[in-house]
């Protein structure tokens, strides 16, 4: 269930590779400027300078493979400097927070993808967030191999986005068990990212109208 500390709102935006989470979120940045919100857009892994280092540690490949274990507690360091001196001052001073992907990775990418123990993740979670949680999640689905030729077809391809296919159908997986369990008043909306960009568009701006309505 999602929880508010202070007066912001704490927007996330979730989904695997190339699923237009980045394009998605100017437009809702736009929006939400358009109502005269006092809005900080941040992403994650990073945010910071220090959890910036780390994402650069996270996505670059390397020839010394990164433990599983050390992946986790790298995500969650960078999390807690990310939280810590940017996220929780913002929402306590009013300003709405939109962060392109937060704990919802973990679980899809270290517990999905990389098969960890997700009661560790909850863990860590708690160590980490307390009681913060977001207060909208939009997660964009699609269809793995959709989501990976729109990624590959911009960059050469990071750490993660070199993952086989099944890693990613697993991440798919997870992300669909967490927004399919919390049903009732639920913070998760689901959107079908394998439509044109123009009805993407149109409903997440549905659910932000609505949500703005609610909380303005
Ligand atoms: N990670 C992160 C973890 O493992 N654990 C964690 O806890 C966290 C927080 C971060 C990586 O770190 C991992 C997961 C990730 O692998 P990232 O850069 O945040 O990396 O994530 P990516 O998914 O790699 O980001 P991308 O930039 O690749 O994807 P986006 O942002 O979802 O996609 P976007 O907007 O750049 O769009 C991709 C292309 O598709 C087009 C766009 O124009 C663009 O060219 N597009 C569409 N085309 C047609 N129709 C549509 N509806 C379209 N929407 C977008």
């Amino acid at each position: 269930m999602s929880k508010q500390i202070g007066k912001g709102k704490f927007i996330t935006f979730e989904g695997s590779e190339g699923v237009g989470k980045s394009t998605n979120i100017l437009l809702v940045k736009e929006f939400l400027a358009s109502k005269n919100i006092d809005l900080l857009l941040t992403r994650e892994p990073g945010g910071t300078p220090l959890a910036e280092n780390i994402r650069t540690l996270l996505l670059n490949k390397s020839d010394e493979a990164i433990d599983e274990t050390c992946e986790l507690l790298m995500v969650f360091a960078a999390r807690a400097q990310h939280l810590n001196t940017v996220i929780t001052p913002a929402l306590n001073a009013g300003t709405w927070v939109l962060c392109d992907r937060f704990t919802d990775s973990t679980y899809a990418y270290q517990g999905g993808g990389r098969g960890l123990d997700t009661t560790l993740i909850a863990q860590l979670e708690n160590i980490v967030q307390k009681t913060l949680k977001p207060d909208l999640t939009l997660y964009l689905d699609i269809d793995v191999k959709l989501g990976l030729s729109r990624a590959s077809a911009r960059a050469d391809l990071d750490r993660f986005e070199s993952e086989e296919i099944d890693f990613f159908e697993r991440v798919r997986l997870a992300y669909l068990k967490r927004v399919k369990m919390d049903l009732p008043n639920s913070h998760y909306h689901l959107i079908d990212a394998s439509e044109n960009l123009e009805r993407v568009q149109k409903n997440i701006l549905a659910v932000l109208n609505e949500f703005v309505a609610k909380h303005l």
